[in-house]
């Protein structure tokens, strides 16, 4: 069934839980890694993206802006914008030679592509550097030519050559072996837009008009001491994130340098030593805080990216401004006294409550969330609807007992 999975080391399918965790095939060092590439088809050629350079960045732009993920019935396409992609492959240790692509030979077309990016992962009670493999995406022309494989292959042996075994991905559909699957919900925010679209419906004994109404979210936010986040809060940010953390079982380890990356950078507020190629109107993330007016601590946290979608085939709007639930925290009850009292719920609740809000008065048509973390019991308060979609979480080279959603803490961009 899976050819190519069942030469990698992931769990089979029907294996059952290990009895420990641990990886599956030993690491190597790197004198015994693979040192040529794997062959390509004769037409075709390896290449390095070099994300830094805003041309590359703009072809792995359009070849994902028309190949790359669809939902069940191709009505809509992900569009990452350039910005988001060098946001997302440029964390700080990224290495080059982890953002593969492929081209034809005769005309330099690119065609396909995969990336990866590190990251120090803790799975239960293992820590371990991974691999973040995204951006998977080949030519739809060129389907059906088994490329996917070899992409994969090669972007193994460019991560064994940094001495790193384990990697992290996910994927809308089956393979093996998932070790963690959550459902997408969506939040309203433009109503009319998502009907007209097809991206929502208007049910029967329910009338546009009372959609609107029953979408409609306060003008402002209601946490006292909300603010956008700043450069200063990075290290009471990094330290809420990584208490937050003990939460799940499986979640990144951030250091201040990764929280400043992964929530300012995409601000537009990164390093201010250097030119800021991030515009305002091209903004990928949005980060909040809110600060304890009396004592100035930092008490809660969020953040969202932007992903907009291609309407495909659509005369009257030709984008979806979709806004995704990404990291956030809080130390407000956290005891187990104050969760079993349902003071975390509720908390969150207005938290996220007030994330919706910033989306809303953003601009974005839609608020996605996943039914990881704490999400869960929040996502019918919120109005959230469940989505036809699915996320499968996936480890390479480590076996671990399947997670609950509840317990997965890795967002994936
Ligand atoms: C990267 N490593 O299927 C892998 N999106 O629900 C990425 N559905 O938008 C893999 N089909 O349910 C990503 N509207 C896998 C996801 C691929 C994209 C995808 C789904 C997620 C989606 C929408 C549109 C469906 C259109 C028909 C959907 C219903 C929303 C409605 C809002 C109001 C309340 C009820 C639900």
């Amino acid at each position: 069934e899976h050819k190519f999975w069942a030469t990698q080391p992931v769990p089979q399918l029907g294996e059952g839980p290990p009895l420990e965790d641990g990886y599956i095939e030993p690491s190597k060092p790197r004198e015994e890694v693979r040192q040529d590439a794997y062959p390509l088809p004769k037409d075709f050629e390896w290449t390095t993206i070099d994300v830094n350079d805003p041309g590359q960045c703009k072809e792995v732009y359009d070849l994902l802006s028309l190949n790359y993920v669809e939902d069940d019935d191709a009505t809509f396409r992900f569009k990452y914008s350039a910005q988001f992609l060098e946001w997302a492959l440029k964390p700080p240790g990224y290495h080059k030679e982890w953002h593969v692509g492929v081209r034809v030979k005769s005309n330099r077309k690119l065609v396909a592509f995969i990336s990866g990016v590190p990251v120090k992962l803790r799975v239960r009670n293992h820590q371990f550097i991974a691999a973040e493999i995204n951006y998977l995406c080949v030519h739809k022309k060129l389907r059906s030519r088994r490329l996917a494989p070899v992409l994969i292959k090669e972007v193994t042996r460019q991560v064994h050559l940094k001495g790193v075994f384990q990697a992290i991905y996910t994927g809308g559909v089956i393979i093996p072996t998932p070790v963690s699957t959550c459902q997408y919900y969506h939040r309203s925010l433009n109503v009319a837009k998502l009907v007209e679209v097809k991206f929502s419906f208007v049910p029967r004994n329910m009338t546009l008009a009372r959609m609107i109404r029953s979408n409609k979210l306060p003008d402002q936010t209601s946490l006292p001491g909300i603010r956008e986040m700043e450069e200063k809060d990075v290290p009471q940010v990094a330290a809420l994130l990584s208490r937050y953390f003990e939460r799940f079982d499986a979640v990144p380890m951030y250091s201040k340098e990764e929280v400043a990356h992964q929530f300012l950078i995409g601000k537009g507020k990164g390093d201010m030593d250097r030119p800021n190629p991030w515009r305002r109107d091209g903004q990928v993330t949005w980060a909040y805080v809110v600060e304890n007016p009396e004592t100035k601590k930092i008490t809660d946290f969020f953040s969202f990216y932007s992903l907009p979608s291609t309407i495909i085939n659509n005369p009257a709007h030709s984008t979806l401004e979709a806004a995704y639930l990404y990291y956030y925290a809080t130390d407000v009850a956290l005891t187990p006294r104050a969760e079993e009292q349902g003071t975390l719920k509720q908390r969150l609740q207005d938290l996220i409550g007030d994330a919706l809000i910033v989306a809303r008065n953003a601009n974005f048509d839609v608020f996605n969330a996943l039914t990881m973390m704490d999400n869960s019991p929040m996502l019918n308060p919120l109005k959230f609807g469940k989505g036809d979609g699915l996320l499968n979480f996936y480890l390479y080279n480590w076996r671990t007992a399947p997670l609950l959603p509840n317990k997965v803490g890795v967002v994936m961009v």
